[in-house]
């Protein structure tokens, strides 16, 4: 069962417990992974880029909530729009906190945006981690590669997996990962 809980801002309580947000460029395959990754087509996808226009909640995790983000970096939508989504999801990152799943795309180097928001994260001191999306377009030569390049890139990231909504790969590891680090930074926050 998955409740799509709310967009943000918020009207009313959310449920107390710790959100894990999905973030990165327009089209980089957020709502794709979300989908996958609560087992059901609850987020609208699209093959343009800004389609998901809100900050939207999910239920579908006993110990937390997933937050589907819209992206940053879409130039088609006039700059003030692209402005408001991005105060908008900063502020969301200031006041609720969550642990951030940086999703970039695994066939490119390190984009410039990308290194902005994460060093936005670190800023605010949030957990962040970097999934590399859309595995499975990668051969073998390219995966490796792209491993070093973002190991080098990414330093400071807690976490870091090669992710595919379309195969699924990583989806279970990814989910175990968050599991056991809430656990264990539910526990330091105390
Ligand atoms: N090959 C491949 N394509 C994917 C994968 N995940 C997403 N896509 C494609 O990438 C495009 C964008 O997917 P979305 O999930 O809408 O991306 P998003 O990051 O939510 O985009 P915005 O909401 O616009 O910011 C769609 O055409 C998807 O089919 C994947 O794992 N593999
Ligand atoms: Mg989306």
């Amino acid at each position: 069962m998955v409740n799509a809980i709310r967009s943000y801002p918020f009207e009313g309580k959310l449920p107390p417990k710790p959100v894990v947000a999905l973030t990165g460029r327009s089209n980089v395959g957020k709502s794709s992974l979300l989908n996958r990754l609560v087992g059901r087509s609850v987020a609208a996808v699209s093959r343009q880029p800004g389609r998901t226009r809100k900050i939207w909640l999910y239920e579908a995790e006993k110990a937390f909530l997933w937050a589907d983000l819209p992206g940053y970096g879409y130039a088609a939508v006039p700059e003030t729009q692209r402005h408001l989504w991005l105060q908008q999801n900063i502020r969301f990152l200031e006041t609720v906190r969550p642990v951030v799943c940086v999703l970039v795309d695994s066939r490119l180097p390190p984009q410039q945006l990308d290194l902005n928001w994460v060093a936005r994260i670190e800023r605010l001191a949030l957990p962040y981690l970097i999934l590399a999306t859309k595995a499975d377009t990668l051969s073998q030569a390219q995966r490796h590669h792209q491993r070093r390049i973002l190991l080098e890139a990414f330093p400071r990231a807690v976490w870091k997996g090669f992710v595919s909504a379309r195969s699924g790969e990583g989806i279970q590891e990814m989910k175990v990962w968050i599991y056991s680090f809430l656990h264990s930074y539910g526990k330091s926050l105390l």
